[in-house]
Protein backbone atom coordinates (compact mmCIF):
# COMPACT_ATOMS: atom_id res chain seq x y z
CA UNK A 1 0.00 0.00 0.00
CA UNK A 2 1.52 3.56 -0.80
CA UNK A 3 1.24 5.64 1.70
CA UNK A 4 0.73 8.95 0.74
CA UNK A 5 3.28 11.56 1.44
CA UNK A 6 1.19 14.40 2.56
CA UNK A 7 -0.38 11.58 5.10
CA UNK A 8 2.66 11.16 6.74
CA UNK A 9 4.07 14.57 6.57
CA UNK A 10 0.49 15.49 8.69
CA UNK A 11 0.35 12.92 10.86
CA UNK A 12 4.18 13.38 12.21
CA UNK A 13 3.35 16.93 12.58
CA UNK A 14 0.19 16.86 14.37
CA UNK A 15 -0.07 16.75 18.15
CA UNK A 16 -3.84 15.61 18.34
CA UNK A 17 -5.08 12.49 16.67
CA UNK A 18 -8.64 10.67 17.09
CA UNK A 19 -8.99 7.54 16.40
CA UNK A 20 -12.66 5.27 15.76
CA UNK A 21 -12.70 1.70 15.73
CA UNK A 22 -15.24 -0.83 14.63
CA UNK A 23 -15.23 -4.52 14.36
CA UNK A 24 -13.14 -4.76 11.12
CA UNK A 25 -10.34 -4.12 13.29
CA UNK A 26 -11.05 -7.24 15.52
CA UNK A 27 -11.43 -9.38 11.87
CA UNK A 28 -8.03 -10.67 11.53
CA UNK A 29 -8.03 -11.76 15.57
CA UNK A 30 -10.49 -13.97 14.40
CA UNK A 31 -13.35 -12.17 15.65
CA UNK A 32 -16.24 -11.68 13.30
CA UNK A 33 -17.68 -8.53 12.58
CA UNK A 34 -20.99 -7.15 13.08
CA UNK A 35 -22.45 -7.55 9.74
CA UNK A 36 -20.43 -10.73 8.06
CA UNK A 37 -22.27 -14.12 8.06
CA UNK A 38 -22.62 -15.74 11.74
CA UNK A 39 -20.72 -18.60 11.61
CA UNK A 40 -22.62 -22.08 12.70
CA UNK A 41 -25.75 -22.09 15.49
CA UNK A 42 -25.48 -18.34 15.10
CA UNK A 43 -26.10 -17.95 11.39
CA UNK A 44 -29.53 -17.99 10.95
CA UNK A 45 -30.02 -14.89 13.13
CA UNK A 46 -29.23 -11.19 12.66
CA UNK A 47 -26.91 -9.51 15.13
CA UNK A 48 -28.64 -6.30 15.01
CA UNK A 49 -32.42 -8.45 15.86
CA UNK A 50 -30.13 -10.03 18.90
CA UNK A 51 -28.64 -7.35 20.00
CA UNK A 52 -31.59 -5.35 21.78
CA UNK A 53 -33.32 -5.04 25.28
CA UNK A 54 -36.19 -6.42 23.40
CA UNK A 55 -34.53 -9.68 22.16
CA UNK A 56 -33.33 -10.14 25.79
CA UNK A 57 -36.60 -9.40 27.11
CA UNK A 58 -38.23 -11.82 25.15
CA UNK A 59 -35.46 -14.67 25.09
CA UNK A 60 -33.08 -14.24 27.49
CA UNK A 61 -31.29 -17.65 27.28
CA UNK A 62 -31.28 -17.17 23.32
CA UNK A 63 -29.44 -13.81 23.84
CA UNK A 64 -27.35 -14.92 27.70
CA UNK A 65 -25.72 -18.06 24.48
CA UNK A 66 -24.85 -15.81 22.06
CA UNK A 67 -22.95 -13.63 24.50
CA UNK A 68 -21.51 -16.70 26.11
CA UNK A 69 -20.44 -17.71 22.24
CA UNK A 70 -18.86 -14.65 21.32
CA UNK A 71 -16.94 -14.14 24.89
CA UNK A 72 -15.54 -17.75 23.46
CA UNK A 73 -14.43 -16.27 20.57
CA UNK A 74 -12.77 -13.12 22.35
CA UNK A 75 -10.96 -15.27 25.02
CA UNK A 76 -9.05 -17.67 22.51
CA UNK A 77 -8.42 -14.25 20.31
CA UNK A 78 -5.18 -12.27 20.60
CA UNK A 79 -4.83 -8.64 19.37
CA UNK A 80 -3.14 -8.47 16.27
CA UNK A 81 -0.65 -6.11 14.35
CA UNK A 82 -3.41 -3.57 14.18
CA UNK A 83 -4.39 -3.36 17.68
CA UNK A 84 -0.30 -3.12 18.29
CA UNK A 85 -0.12 -0.05 15.99
CA UNK A 86 -2.32 1.75 17.69
CA UNK A 87 -0.73 1.11 20.50
CA UNK A 88 2.85 2.46 19.57
CA UNK A 89 0.48 5.59 17.97
CA UNK A 90 -0.61 6.76 21.14
CA UNK A 91 2.76 6.40 22.60
CA UNK A 92 4.02 8.51 19.66
CA UNK A 93 0.76 11.27 20.08
CA UNK A 94 0.92 13.82 22.35
CA UNK A 95 -2.94 13.98 22.64
CA UNK A 96 -4.06 10.69 21.50
CA UNK A 97 -7.47 9.21 21.80
CA UNK A 98 -9.04 5.75 21.27
CA UNK A 99 -12.23 5.53 20.57
CA UNK A 100 -14.02 1.86 20.09
CA UNK A 101 -17.14 0.36 19.15
CA UNK A 102 -16.06 -2.87 19.58
CA UNK A 103 -17.14 -4.70 23.22
CA UNK A 104 -13.66 -7.17 22.94
CA UNK A 105 -11.62 -5.47 24.86
CA UNK A 106 -8.76 -6.18 22.32
CA UNK A 107 -7.03 -2.30 22.64
CA UNK A 108 -6.53 -3.07 26.46
CA UNK A 109 -4.92 -6.17 25.76
CA UNK A 110 -2.91 -4.48 23.14
CA UNK A 111 -1.06 -2.37 25.25
CA UNK A 112 -3.64 0.23 24.66
CA UNK A 113 -4.11 2.70 27.51
CA UNK A 114 -6.82 5.43 27.20
CA UNK A 115 -9.53 4.04 25.34
CA UNK A 116 -13.04 4.76 25.27
CA UNK A 117 -15.66 2.16 24.89
CA UNK A 118 -18.73 3.67 23.14
CA UNK A 119 -20.69 0.18 23.53
CA UNK A 120 -19.29 -1.35 26.61
CA UNK A 121 -17.70 -4.44 27.20
CA UNK A 122 -18.82 -7.72 26.63
CA UNK A 123 -16.48 -9.39 29.62
CA UNK A 124 -18.07 -7.29 31.91
CA UNK A 125 -21.96 -8.57 33.72
CA UNK A 126 -24.64 -5.90 34.71
CA UNK A 127 -27.37 -6.96 36.20
CA UNK A 128 -30.79 -6.36 33.15
CA UNK A 129 -33.29 -5.22 36.30
CA UNK A 130 -31.20 -2.22 38.33
CA UNK A 131 -28.04 -2.01 36.29
CA UNK A 132 -26.18 -3.36 39.63
CA UNK A 133 -22.06 -3.76 38.44
CA UNK A 134 -21.01 -6.96 39.45
CA UNK A 135 -17.08 -7.71 39.94
CA UNK A 136 -15.49 -9.24 37.25
CA UNK A 137 -15.59 -12.69 37.44
CA UNK A 138 -18.19 -13.62 39.63
CA UNK A 139 -18.84 -16.96 37.87
CA UNK A 140 -23.06 -17.44 38.75
CA UNK A 141 -24.60 -20.54 37.65
CA UNK A 142 -27.70 -20.36 34.99
CA UNK A 143 -28.35 -18.91 31.26
CA UNK A 144 -28.68 -16.06 32.72
CA UNK A 145 -28.00 -16.18 35.87
CA UNK A 146 -29.49 -14.29 38.08
CA UNK A 147 -28.03 -10.77 39.89
CA UNK A 148 -26.94 -11.51 43.58
CA UNK A 149 -28.30 -8.52 44.82
CA UNK A 150 -31.70 -8.35 43.23
CA UNK A 151 -32.57 -11.61 41.89
CA UNK A 152 -33.07 -10.19 38.03
CA UNK A 153 -31.49 -11.39 35.11
CA UNK A 154 -27.94 -10.58 34.38
CA UNK A 155 -26.73 -9.11 31.27
CA UNK A 156 -23.41 -7.86 29.19
CA UNK A 157 -22.57 -4.42 30.00
CA UNK A 158 -22.54 -3.79 26.56
CA UNK A 159 -24.91 -1.05 24.83
CA UNK A 160 -27.89 -2.89 23.16
CA UNK A 161 -29.71 -0.85 19.69
CA UNK A 162 -31.88 1.49 21.02
CA UNK A 163 -30.18 1.99 24.08
CA UNK A 164 -28.55 5.15 25.41
CA UNK A 165 -24.11 5.13 25.07
CA UNK A 166 -22.85 5.44 28.24
CA UNK A 167 -22.28 9.49 28.73
CA UNK A 168 -19.02 9.80 29.75
CA UNK A 169 -17.56 8.09 27.59
CA UNK A 170 -19.58 9.97 24.25
CA UNK A 171 -18.72 13.41 26.14
CA UNK A 172 -15.37 12.45 25.62
CA UNK A 173 -15.29 11.12 21.94
CA UNK A 174 -17.22 13.96 20.80
CA UNK A 175 -15.31 16.44 22.63
CA UNK A 176 -11.83 14.67 20.77
CA UNK A 177 -13.65 14.77 17.20
CA UNK A 178 -14.47 18.06 17.60
CA UNK A 179 -10.78 19.28 18.57
CA UNK A 180 -8.55 16.82 16.81
CA UNK A 181 -6.19 17.56 13.41
CA UNK A 182 -6.09 13.93 12.30
CA UNK A 183 -9.32 11.66 12.48
CA UNK A 184 -8.70 7.77 11.65
CA UNK A 185 -11.43 5.65 11.03
CA UNK A 186 -10.61 2.52 11.12
CA UNK A 187 -12.81 -1.08 10.68
CA UNK A 188 -15.93 0.12 10.87
CA UNK A 189 -18.90 0.22 8.45
CA UNK A 190 -19.73 3.75 9.53
CA UNK A 191 -23.62 3.13 9.73
CA UNK A 192 -24.28 2.48 13.63
CA UNK A 193 -25.19 5.99 15.27
CA UNK A 194 -24.18 8.28 17.10
CA UNK A 195 -20.52 6.55 16.90
CA UNK A 196 -20.85 6.92 12.89
CA UNK A 197 -21.54 10.67 13.27
CA UNK A 198 -17.68 10.87 15.02
CA UNK A 199 -16.04 11.36 11.65
CA UNK A 200 -18.58 14.36 10.69
CA UNK A 201 -17.45 16.65 13.46
CA UNK A 202 -13.91 15.86 12.84
CA UNK A 203 -14.45 17.23 9.00
CA UNK A 204 -16.78 20.04 10.72
CA UNK A 205 -13.66 21.72 12.33
CA UNK A 206 -11.23 21.05 9.31
CA UNK A 207 -9.71 17.55 9.98
CA UNK A 208 -7.85 15.03 7.93
CA UNK A 209 -10.05 12.13 7.95
CA UNK A 210 -8.19 9.19 6.91
CA UNK A 211 -10.55 6.01 6.19
CA UNK A 212 -8.81 2.46 6.95
CA UNK A 213 -11.39 -0.48 5.20
CA UNK A 214 -10.96 -3.24 2.64
CA UNK A 215 -14.37 -2.03 1.53
CA UNK A 216 -16.23 1.43 0.66
CA UNK A 217 -18.65 2.70 3.27
CA UNK A 218 -20.82 6.22 3.49
CA UNK A 219 -17.86 7.67 5.18
CA UNK A 220 -15.68 6.91 1.94
CA UNK A 221 -16.35 9.52 -0.29
CA UNK A 222 -16.20 12.36 2.42
CA UNK A 223 -12.65 10.77 4.06
CA UNK A 224 -9.47 13.18 2.99
CA UNK A 225 -7.27 10.05 2.52
CA UNK A 226 -8.66 6.07 1.89
CA UNK A 227 -6.08 3.88 2.39
CA UNK A 228 -8.49 1.18 1.12
CA UNK A 229 -6.70 -2.42 3.19
CA UNK A 230 -6.69 -4.53 5.97
CA UNK A 231 -5.96 -2.67 9.22
CA UNK A 232 -3.84 -5.75 10.16
CA UNK A 233 -1.98 -4.78 7.16
CA UNK A 234 -2.05 -0.34 7.04
CA UNK A 235 -1.88 0.83 10.68
CA UNK A 236 1.63 -1.10 11.18
CA UNK A 237 2.90 0.25 7.68
CA UNK A 238 1.37 3.72 8.44
CA UNK A 239 2.97 3.70 11.83
CA UNK A 240 6.69 2.52 10.22
CA UNK A 241 6.28 4.98 7.72
CA UNK A 242 5.78 7.96 10.15
CA UNK A 243 7.23 6.96 13.20
CA UNK A 244 10.37 5.00 12.03
CA UNK A 245 11.97 3.07 14.79
C1 LIG B 1 -28.92 5.19 20.39
C2 LIG B 1 -22.79 -3.52 21.17
C3 LIG B 1 -30.25 6.84 21.43
C4 LIG B 1 -23.57 -4.77 21.29
C5 LIG B 1 -23.55 -2.28 19.23
C6 LIG B 1 -34.43 3.36 15.85
C7 LIG B 1 -34.59 3.24 17.22
C8 LIG B 1 -33.54 3.44 18.10
C9 LIG B 1 -32.30 3.77 17.62
C10 LIG B 1 -32.16 3.87 16.25
C11 LIG B 1 -33.18 3.69 15.36
N1 LIG B 1 -32.69 3.87 14.11
C12 LIG B 1 -31.39 4.16 14.18
C13 LIG B 1 -31.06 4.18 15.46
C14 LIG B 1 -29.80 4.44 16.01
C15 LIG B 1 -29.11 3.08 16.17
C16 LIG B 1 -28.40 2.80 14.87
O1 LIG B 1 -27.45 3.48 14.57
N2 LIG B 1 -28.88 1.82 14.10
C17 LIG B 1 -28.22 1.55 12.83
C18 LIG B 1 -28.25 0.05 12.54
C19 LIG B 1 -28.92 2.36 11.75
N3 LIG B 1 -28.20 3.29 17.25
C20 LIG B 1 -28.55 2.96 18.50
O2 LIG B 1 -29.56 2.36 18.79
C21 LIG B 1 -27.57 3.42 19.55
N4 LIG B 1 -28.25 4.07 20.61
O3 LIG B 1 -29.11 5.67 19.31
O4 LIG B 1 -29.39 5.73 21.57
C22 LIG B 1 -31.62 6.28 21.55
C23 LIG B 1 -31.98 5.70 22.75
C24 LIG B 1 -33.28 5.22 22.88
C25 LIG B 1 -34.18 5.30 21.80
C26 LIG B 1 -33.77 5.89 20.60
C27 LIG B 1 -32.48 6.37 20.47
C28 LIG B 1 -26.84 2.23 20.12
C29 LIG B 1 -25.91 1.67 19.08
C30 LIG B 1 -24.99 0.63 19.72
C31 LIG B 1 -25.47 -0.75 19.37
N5 LIG B 1 -24.52 -1.74 19.91
N6 LIG B 1 -22.69 -3.13 19.78
C32 LIG B 1 -22.83 -5.95 20.74
O5 LIG B 1 -21.74 -5.79 20.17
O6 LIG B 1 -23.38 -7.04 20.88
S1 LIG B 1 -23.34 -1.79 17.63
C33 LIG B 1 -22.42 -2.92 16.78
O7 LIG B 1 -22.27 -2.33 15.50
C34 LIG B 1 -21.01 -3.16 17.24
O8 LIG B 1 -20.60 -2.35 18.33
C35 LIG B 1 -20.20 -2.76 16.04
O9 LIG B 1 -18.92 -2.35 16.34
C36 LIG B 1 -21.05 -1.65 15.59
C37 LIG B 1 -20.80 -1.00 14.30
O10 LIG B 1 -20.56 -1.96 13.39
P1 LIG B 1 -19.04 -2.04 12.87
O11 LIG B 1 -18.14 -2.02 14.04
O12 LIG B 1 -18.84 -1.00 11.86
O13 LIG B 1 -19.00 -3.46 12.31
P2 LIG B 1 -19.61 -3.91 10.94
O14 LIG B 1 -19.66 -5.39 10.98
O15 LIG B 1 -20.85 -3.12 10.65
O16 LIG B 1 -18.53 -3.43 9.86
C38 LIG B 1 -17.23 -3.98 9.88
C39 LIG B 1 -16.42 -3.15 8.93
O17 LIG B 1 -15.07 -3.63 8.98
C40 LIG B 1 -16.86 -3.26 7.48
O18 LIG B 1 -16.88 -1.98 6.91
C41 LIG B 1 -15.77 -4.11 6.84
O19 LIG B 1 -15.53 -3.74 5.49
C42 LIG B 1 -14.58 -3.76 7.68
N7 LIG B 1 -13.53 -4.77 7.74
C43 LIG B 1 -13.63 -6.11 7.61
N8 LIG B 1 -12.41 -6.66 7.76
C44 LIG B 1 -11.53 -5.65 8.00
C45 LIG B 1 -12.24 -4.45 8.00
N9 LIG B 1 -11.66 -3.26 8.23
C46 LIG B 1 -10.34 -3.25 8.45
N10 LIG B 1 -9.59 -4.37 8.48
C47 LIG B 1 -10.14 -5.58 8.25
N11 LIG B 1 -9.38 -6.69 8.27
Amino acid sequence: MDIPQSLIDTLCTSERVAVLTGAGISAESGIPTFREAQTGLWAQYNPEELATPGAFRRNPRLVWEWYQWRRGLVAKAQPNPGHLALAVMEAQVADFTLITQNVDGLHQRAGSRNVLELHGNLTRDKCFERGCVLEAGEQLAGSPPRCPHCGGYLRPDVVWFGESLPEEALHCALQASQNTQVFLSVGTSAIVHPAASLPEYALGVGAVVVEINPAETPLTQRATYVLQGPAGEVLPQLVRAVWPD
